[in-house]
């Protein structure tokens, strides 16, 4: 602590202190002897404002202008109590001061992003899905190629990263994380793989270049279409309500077969159109399928028996849908001022 920063807060105890001693001073020679201990030649504010010019030369006008505040503070509540005294106005009680604005604690926050995340993966676990981890710089085999994505498909250039080394990527999903899990762990597995990952993409509006992924995988003897249908539209019913409806559009995704945008009705407009949804009346929030058997090969899973489906989506995208945020990039600017609202009351 600096002088300053001491001198003040002496002054703001002498404050408190003097004020309720003659608040609560019950006949007027208590009041004087309150009155030449805060206020007589030895009190100590009376030394404070004397030591004024022991304090660094751009500090003693503002020192001075506090102490002097105080002083008068004192003397104005003397004479205010000196007048009840002799109107035989009982002291007061209490020194609480009923009418005083409340303090304002501070409060910390999550991140939307965190919020959103653990959200979904409590809707997950309600199914059964694990919640799993892995590295963020990752093998090309566990980012491309265990994924069916040669390096050289068009698919792998939709997803161009920043290489550490010839073989090291950063990752640009968490999809190596299911197939690092798949190879430690025989079937039936379920797991959601929350985590941030990186593409060579602008830094605007919609997107950044480093985001949050959540992907969920599982893999079963006879999972159908029918259970990834359902286990979509369960989530969807829990995370956006269940009035909410789902709709699956044919896509294309290196690993998996057939693949799906899934896509929700405007949770702003019902479906009717909006400039939310572009008019569309729909949002989407997710890729996903069921998982291509070329995967399952990669990470020695028998492609014959077992068959499952997977999704991704963007945890950003989700907390921008569910929170109304306008631009991706007041997730990534830790600006407190925007996170201060995520904290609960
Ligand atoms: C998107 C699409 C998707 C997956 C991720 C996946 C993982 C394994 C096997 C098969 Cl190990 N699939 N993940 C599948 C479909 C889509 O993400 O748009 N993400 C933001």
């Amino acid at each position: 602590m600096s002088a300053m920063d001491d001198y003040l807060a002496t002054l703001r105890e002498l404050e408190e202190t003097g004020s309720a001693a003659i608040r609560t001073a019950a006949d007027p020679d208590e009041l004087e002897r309150v009155r030449v201990e805060y206020l007589g030649r030895k009190a100590r504010l009376t030394q404070l404002l004397r030591g004024i010019g022991e304090l660094p030369h751009e500090q003693r006008r503002p020192a001075g202008a506090e102490a002097n505040r105080v002083k008068r503070g004192l003397l104005e509540l003397l004479e205010a109590r000196a007048a009840d005294l002799a109107a035989g106005v009982a002291a007061a009680a209490v020194e609480i001061d009923a009418t005083l604005p409340g303090r304002e604690r501070w409060r910390g926050a999550r991140h939307p992003c965190t919020l959103v995340t653990d959200e979904i993966c409590e809707i997950f676990k309600e199914l059964g899905f694990l919640r799993a981890r892995g590295p963020e710089a990752e093998t090309t085999w566990y980012n491309f190629m265990a994924l069916n994505t040669p390096l050289d498909h068009p698919a792998a250039d939709e997803q161009d990263t920043f290489y550490l080394d010839r073989d090291i990527v950063l990752r640009t999903h968490t999809s190596p994380v299911q197939a690092r899990v798949m190879e430690q762990w025989p079937p039936p597995v379920r797991v959601v793989v929350p985590g941030v990952v990186f593409r060579r993409d602008p830094f605007d509006a919609s997107h950044a270049p480093a985001f949050e992924q959540l992907e969920g995988l599982a893999v079963d003897e006879g999972i159908s279409f029918v259970d990834f249908k359902a286990s979509i539209e369960y989530f969807v019913h829990r995370f956006f309500g269940a009035d909410v409806v789902t709709r699956f559009r044919p896509s294309f995704f290196p690993f998996t077969e057939p693949s799906a945008e899934v896509d929700v009705s405007c949770t702003i407009c019902h479906g009717t159109g909006c400039s939310a949804c572009k008019g569309t009346g729909w949002i989407e929030i997710m890729g996903a399928g069921m998982v291509h058997p070329a995967v399952f090969d990669n990470v020695g899973y028998d492609s014959e028996r077992y068959t499952g489906f997977a999704f991704g989506m963007g945890v950003g995208r989700i907390a921008m849908q569910r929170y109304r945020i306008p631009d991706i990039r007041l997730l990534y600017e830790s600006d407190i001022r925007f996170l201060a609202q995520f904290a609960r009351a």
